[in-house]
Order: C-alpha cells, then sequence, then structure tokens
C-alpha cells in the first residue's frame, strides 16, 4: 500500500455517491492545482485561482473539449489546509456520471486514487491533526446521535490530547530526573521528587479514566436484544419503542422467526434494539429452530437484554429456561400486556430475574415505554445520566492505553517504594510514556496508522 507516500498528487470524489445537490471532488498534493487548471475555465477571464476564493465556471475535458458540468473551484495553499498541502476542491452538480468524469479527468493528468483515509493521513503526517483527533474525525462523520457528536467535537478540538500530553509531560520529567540520578551514590537520591509526580499521574489516568465506559457507549451505541418465548410481546414491544410498525406481530406463536435490527436515541445513546425469535423448547420446523440459535447467539452478544414476559398467564417452564439464559447478564425484565388482569404470583416473580429492575408495561397500549427506556439508559450508563460533563474518552483503543499507562505508573511507584535503581524505575516510566503516545501518535507503528486509517471512507 502507498500510504506513506505524500509527495503525489491524490485525487477522491468526496461526498457520498448517489444524486445530490451538489457532489465534490478533493485533490490534495503538489499537482492540485495545475491539474485544476487544466480542467476549469473560469467565466471570468483570471489569470490564477486565488486562494480561498470560490470560482465560478465549467468543467472542460483538455482533449475533447468536451464539456462535462457547471463547478465551483476552491484553492487551498500549503500550508493553511485540511492536509497542510496544496488543495483544490471541485463543486459540481452531484451526479454520479459528472463526479466520475471529473474523477477520471484528474487521474489522467497525473493523481493518483486517494486511499481511504489518505487526506487524514496527510493531515497526521503532516502535524496538523494528532493522532487521537484524526480518530475524532471518523467519529464525526460516524455519530449517530447528539451525545456521540459531542464527544467526537471535544476530541476533535484536542480536549484530550491536550490532557493526554499534559501527563505525558509530568511522567517525560520524571523520567528525565531517574535518569538523571543513575549516576548518583544510592543514598543521595530523594524519593519525593519521583513519588509525588508519579502520584499526581495516577490521579490524573483515574480522572480520565472515570467516565471511559459512558464515552464508549455514546461512541459504539448500545445493543439491546429483546428475548422471551413466542408470542409474549417482543415485536408489539420493538414496534412501540421505535414508534413504527416495523415488525410483524400476530397473536400466532412463533411469527418472527428471524432476528431484526433497528436503532433507535434513548437519551442520547444509539441503541440497537435487536428483536428476536420467540424460544421455545421444542421448535418446530428447521427454519424455527435456525432463529431460535439466532436468538440465544443475540442474547451472548447484547449488552443489555430486556426478557418479556406476558404478564396475563403464569410463568411456564419455557420462561424459567430463558431465564437461566439471561441469570448473568445485565438484563431488564419486562412484565408485558399489563392492561390484562395479572395472573403471574408474586412469589414467583420474586425469584425471578431476581437482580434485575422489573418493569410493567404495555406494548399494545403503549403504557410503561417511557420509564423502559430511562431504565435502559440507567442500566447502560450506571445511573450517570447527566449529559452536562462530556467524556473525553470514547475509544477502546484509548481506555486500553490509558488502563496501560496507569499500570505501569503504579509499577514505577511500588519499584521506587522497594527502593529499586532509577533505571530500573525508569522502564516502568518510559512503558507508561509510550502508552499515552500512542494515543496521541508521538509513538506508533504503521501497521496501527494502517489499521486506524483504513476504517475511514474514500475522500476523507
Ligand atoms: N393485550 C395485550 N396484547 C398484546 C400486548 N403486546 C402484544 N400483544 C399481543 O400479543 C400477540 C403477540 O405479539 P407479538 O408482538 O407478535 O409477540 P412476539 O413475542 O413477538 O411473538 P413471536 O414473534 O411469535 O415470538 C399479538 O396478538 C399482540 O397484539 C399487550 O401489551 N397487551
Ligand atoms: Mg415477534
Amino acid at each position: 500500500m502507498t500510504m506513506y507516500s505524500l509527495d503525489d498528487t491524490i485525487t477522491a470524489i468526496a461526498t457520498s455517491i448517489g444524486q445530490s445537490g451538489v457532489g465534490i471532488i478533493k485533490m490534495s498534493g503538489p499537482e492540485a492545482y495545475a491539474i485544476a487548471w487544466q480542467i476549469f475555465c473560469p467565466v471570468r477571464n483570471i489569470k490564477a485561482l486565488k486562494p480561498y476564493q470560490l470560482h465560478y465556471g465549467q468543467i472542460i475535458d483538455p482533449t475533447s473539449h468536451t464539456l462535462i458540468d457547471e463547478a465551483l473551484v476552491v484553492y487551498m495553499p500549503a500550508p493553511h489546509s485540511y492536509t497542510r498541502q496544496a488543495v483544490v476542491e471541485i463543486q459540481s452538480h452531484g451526479s454520479l456520471v459528472a463526479l466520475r468524469q471529473i474523477l477520471q479527468l484528474t487521474l489522467r493528468l497525473g493523481a493518483r486514487l486517494a486511499e481511504a483515509g489518505e487526506m487524514t493521513l496527510r493531515a497526521f503526517l503532516n502535524g496538523r491533526l494528532d493522532l487521537a483527533q484524526a480518530e475524532a474525525v471518523l467519529d464525526i462523520i460516524e455519530a449517530k446521535t447528539e451525545a456521540a457528536l459531542r464527544v467526537a467535537a471535544e476530541q476533535l478540538e484536542g480536549t484530550l490530547s491536550t490532557q493526554v500530553s499534559a501527563v505525558r509531560q509530568k511522567l517525560l520529567d520524571t523520567l528525565a530526573f531517574l535518569e538523571a540520578s543513575v549516576d548518583f551514590v544510592e543514598d543521595e537520591i530523594l524519593a519525593e521528587p519521583v513519588i509525588e509526580p508519579l502520584m499526581a499521574v495516577v490521579n490524573d489516568l483515574t480522572k480520565l479514566l472515570q467516565n471511559a465506559d459512558r464515552g464508549l457507549i455514546y461512541r459504539q451505541g448500545l445493543r439491546v436484544a429483546i428475548v422471551g418465548r413466542p408470542n409474549v410481546g417482543k415485536s408489539s414491544l420493538l414496534n412501540g419503542l421505535l414508534q413504527d410498525n416495523r415488525a410483524i406481530v400476530t397473536n400466532i406463536p412463533g411469527t418472527t422467526r428471524d432476528t431484526l435490527e433497528e436503532t433507535v436515541n434513548m437519551g442520547g445513546v444509539p441503541v440497537v434494539l435487536v428483536d428476536t425469535a420467540g424460544i421455545r423448547a421444542a421448535p418446530t420446523d428447521e427454519v424455527e429452530r435456525i432463529g431460535v440459535a439466532r436468538s440465544q447467539a443475540a442474547i451472548a452478544r447484547a449488552d443489555v437484554t430486556l426478557l418479556v414476559i406476558d404478564g396475563s398467564q403464569p410463568l411456564t417452564s419455557e420462561d424459567w429456561e430463558i431465564e437461566a439464559l439471561v441469570r448473568a447478564k445485565s438484563a431488564l425484565l419486562v412484565i408485558n400486556k399489563c392492561d390484562l388482569p395479572n395472573q403471574i404470583a408474586l412469589s414467583d416473580l420474586a425469584n425471578f430475574l431476581p437482580h434485575a429492575p422489573h418493569l410493567p408495561i404495555s406494548a399494545l397500549k403503549n403504557e410503561g415505554l417511557t420509564s423502559l427506556e430511562s431504565a435502559i439508559v440507567e442500566l447502560a450508563l450506571g445511573g450517570q445520566i447527566t449529559l452536562a460533563d462530556t467524556p473525553l474518552v470514547s475509544h477502546p483503543r484509548h481506555k486500553a492505553l490509558l488502563h496501560h499507562a496507569l499500570d505501569s505508573t503504579n509499577a514505577a511507584i511500588a519499584a521506587q517504594q522497594t527502593g529499586l535503581s532509577p533505571d530500573l524505575v525508569s522502564i516502568d516510566v518510559r512503558a507508561a510514556v509510550d502508552a499515552l503516545g500512542e494515543i496521541t501518535g508521538q509513538t506508533v507503528t504503521d501497521d496501527l496508522l494502517e489499521t486506524i486509517f483504513s476504517k475511514f471512507c474514500i475522500g476523507k
């Protein structure tokens, strides 16, 4: 892969493919301007594209002189552009044919098709964004709720990077001190200048990690599986939560045969609801057997499971079998059909998913669904539903590295306290420095860069 060449000119359709009012071709690199100038005919008689100004004109094939489309063109010279290279954006109509033809022209004139994420990779390699900020660009593109967008926008602003860099600097100062003291005689070395800053680092890292799980949920969303025996009202519940007639509902047990997924926004959390086939001990046919196996897989994959029971009938052995599947999971018990007389003995209910909150609802009458939504969000976010403080950490990668840095710092403190020599203490401090450097990209491998940037779309 040509990922690390910076000196050629890359080109891509930067907008999504389809029919739209406007579409954008983006070029970055030393030839961007020259290529644009060969295919763009401004309506006004100008000698050159003025930086950061929109120019109106036509895109014309320089060989055949065919008119392709009208366009607006903007030139952003290095280094004040997204990639810090010369960038030209051509805004044509969002016609797939027009965009492809313009792209072909740029390729014919010497540009190379950009790899996924290559524009942002150039921004990173040229020092305009650090790695955490580059990752935030993708998060913004993919954000599914306002809360997710807020977390990503903060990260792009550099809030996380600033804090991580500050902690890393404290560690580097301690490292410098340790390295300087290697030459001293042992009893000359003071412990305080090492222990105190390391304790402060532990404190900072712990704070950063505090809200990490919440950040992860905002970014990745929450998988919620709706399970239960046939006919208890799982699909009705899905429809109720979506406020849409998405799933087929009938009074025939075994209506839902396959899992079905839909995303909703619950209090800022993107929730993927998974409706499943009713689980019964003896499925009647092969299709149903597969459906039941998929339901069990859905339970295994879910972050939260909603076990639905029918409150208008006594609990059955099937209910208890499903309870056993769900017992060890993070779950809520949904007692449906509470518009009908209750038939479940309280003593039975007391032992049924005893550690999960019990929520009476009527999917048919749309009752209790708001409380259920709150309970789901509360379970996911551990009761911290306040949106006031935005979590800074939202990537599993960042969380793991912060934990790694925390462990190494604690190891360094322990090593110092047991009186190990400064060069041994340094090893742990260095490990913490490197872990934090991987968040911002100061210490990073090519493999990691490739993993991160290959998730981007072409043209970003
Ligand atoms: N009275 C009453 N009936 C309900 C309620 N929720 C669902 N039903 C009825 O129960 C029957 C089964 O509903 P579904 O939503 O298809 O049940 P399910 O759990 O998805 O069933 P399977 O897909 O077969 O596993 C339908 O006739 C619904 O109208 C409720 O809250 N009250
Ligand atoms: Mg169903």
